[in-house]
Formats: C-alpha cells, structure tokens, sequence
C-alpha cells in the first residue's frame, strides 16, 4: 500500500467565505422589515451555537425580544447544548430552546415563548410578527412547516433553498417571517469558517473536502476518540489526522490502482457521515472556545489596524519627501 506523502499535523487555517449575491440582498430586506417585527427567532446549529450566529444581529436587534432556537440538537452533544444555553440567556432578553425534528411537540412550545415574550399583542390587537432567520441550510423551513403543521415552505439537505422571503400565517395570532439563509460578508473567525462548512452551512462547490475534514478530523482525535473508534471500527487510535484518514481509507477500501489512498474520497465519506450524525453526537465547539478565539478575533484586528495605520503614515512621509524634492 502506498501512504499518501507530507502528513500535515496542524492545519493551516485559510479564510473560508461564501457570500452569493441572494444573501447580501436578504441582509437588506430583513433591514428593512425588523421595525415591524415584534419578536426575532434565530435559528442556530446546535453543533456550532458560537459559529452559527449571526455577528451582526446583537446591533440589529436592539431591544427586541430574542428567541435563539437550537435546532439539529438530536445530532449535538447534549452536554454541551446545555452549557450553551445557559451562556447565552444571561444575556438581557433572550431565550433558548433546544429542539430537533424528532420531537416536533418541542417545536410548537415557540408558540407559546412568543406569546410569552411579547405579551401586549391582545391589547393591540394585532397578530405578532415573528421573524426567523439563520445561516443556511440550519433548518428554518423545516421548523415553520412543524409550526404551521403543513408543508409551506421549501426544505432541502443544501445550503439556500429558500431565496426569498415568504410571511406565513400560522395562527394562534402569530405571522412568521421565513428568510433565506444568511452568513455574512467576513467571517472574521477562520475557525467559524471552518465548522460552518464541516456542518454544511456553505455549499459545497465553495469548499476544499480534504482541507476541511482534517481541521474536523483534528478536533474529533482530540475531543471525542471513542466515536472515531466505535465508527471506524479502529483497534488503536491513530496519532494525528493524516494517519486517521488513511486508517478510514484503508478499511472502507478507498484505494486507487497502485494502492494509494483515495484521500478525497474517503474526506467525502467522513463529511458525509459526520453530518448525518453516524459518528454519535457531537459538538464543534464551547462557551471557552468561543471566548478564546474572540480574543484571537480582537488581536487579529489590531494587528491588521497598526498594520494599515504604518501603511498610511509611509505614504504620507513618502509624498512631504517628494513635495521637498520637487522645491
Ligand atoms: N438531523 C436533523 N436534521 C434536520 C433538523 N431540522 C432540519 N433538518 C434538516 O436540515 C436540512 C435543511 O433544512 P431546511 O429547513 O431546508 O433549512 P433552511 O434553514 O430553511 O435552509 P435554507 O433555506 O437553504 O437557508 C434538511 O435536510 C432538513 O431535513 C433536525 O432537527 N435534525
Ligand atoms: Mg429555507
């Protein structure tokens, strides 16, 4: 059998960024419509609740009541779901729910937290106005349609099925707002790039497999070895990701003429299982990871600021040189 040559250890994190042309648009429209909406439903990943939020939504949203729906929780660790929720409801206004598809009664109880938390609507007597958005492919359509208890929205296993908005009245006094899929224009977090595209928020014409399955392979090795095993049936635990993905090719027979390892093919069926929950129930990241890394983020920033700050005051010595010259 030939190994495939130069074993990487430690990925080298690139930028990953996907941003057609329907989501800048949708950023608009939701704009637009917000100063109607009475309460916001942001439909998070609960295998990436840091990642899978929208970093612009705290400035939109200003005081308006906040329902963060974690949805997928049947393919998340339910450990760490819980440490999520706990985290992100100390935040003034906002409430969690944990739900998947499994369990659509779980699903309806939103009805109720609307109801709960925007109480006025009876004496203004008008029906609430519920918007729901997140990234792509996160599982918003498939939520309104357990809402509305018929299939009104389009849903799909890819990223932007739905690419306009739609207002669908579900009654119990309540309008929801479904909105395509959304990221954002800079994913100013390499590692949110990342795990947006391991769980399949970025369509994958615009992604590397290999590149991202190691990062992902990466973690598992370190986090959650016993899912590794059990699923790849693995005597040992292999010492790094490289070693990981020929263990997995060799065994699921991914071998080339030659006997080469066929590297993007076994990425393909990594991802391929991993999103559809065949490793076990996994979490890609922490409330501590996640304030690690935006500690990188703000140093990250201040670098490129005194960098572009150096840039400037060069080319404005650079022109009072040349003015002198020129006398
Ligand atoms: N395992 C699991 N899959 C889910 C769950 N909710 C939704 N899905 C699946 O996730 C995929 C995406 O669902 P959609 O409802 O189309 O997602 P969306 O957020 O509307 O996607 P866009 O319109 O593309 O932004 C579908 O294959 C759903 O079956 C869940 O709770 N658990
Ligand atoms: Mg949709």
């Amino acid at each position: 059998m030939i190994f495939p040559s130069s074993p990487k250890t430690k990925q080298k994190i690139m930028q990953i960024q996907w941003y057609p042309g329907h989501m800048c648009k949708a950023g608009k429209e939701i704009k637009d419509i917000l100063p109607n909406v009475d309460v916001i439903i942001e439909v998070i990943d609960a295998r990436i609740p840091f990642s899978s939020q929208n970093p612009l939504l705290a400035e939109l949203r200003g005081n308006k009541p906040c329902i963060k729906v974690f949805t997928k929780s049947d393919l998340a660790d339910a450990g760490v779901t819980a440490q999520w929720q706990a985290y992100l409801e100390q935040e003034q206004g906002i409430k969690t729910l944990a739900v998947s598809t499994d369990h659509p009664e779980k699903i309806r109880q939103l009805i109720e937290l609307c109801h709960k938390m925007y109480p006025n609507v009876s004496a203004a007597n008008k029906r609430t106005q519920v918007l729901i958005m997140g990234i792509p492919n996160v599982g918003k359509s498939t939520l309104i349609n357990i809402l509305a208890e018929r299939i009104i929205a389009k849903t799909g296993n890819e990223p932007a099925i739905t690419k306009g908005q739609q207002r669908i009245n579900i009654g119990e006094d309540i309008v929801l707002w479904d909105t395509p899929g959304m990221l954002w224009p800079n994913i100013e977090n390499r590692h949110s790039g990342y795990r947006l595209a391991i769980t399949g928020a970025i369509k994958d014409t615009a992604i590397d497999h290999l590149d991202i399955v190691m990062v992902a392979a990466e973690y598992l090795l370190q986090h959650y070895p016993d899912a590794l095993m059990e699923r790849f049936q693995l005597d040992t635990l292999p010492e790094n990701e490289h070693a990981l993905l020929v263990a997995i090719g060799t065994h699921r027979g991914c071998l080339r003429t030659g006997g080469a390892i066929e590297m993007d093919r076994v990425a393909k069926i990594f991802l391929t299982e991993f999103r559809a929950g065949l490793l076990g129930k996994i979490s890609l990241e922490t409330p501590q990871m996640m304030e690690q890394e935006l500690i990188e983020v703000a140093l990250i920033r201040e670098q490129k600021a005194a960098k572009k700050l150096l840039r400037k005051q060069k080319f404005v010595g650079n022109k009072a040189t040349e003015g002198k010259l020129e006398k």
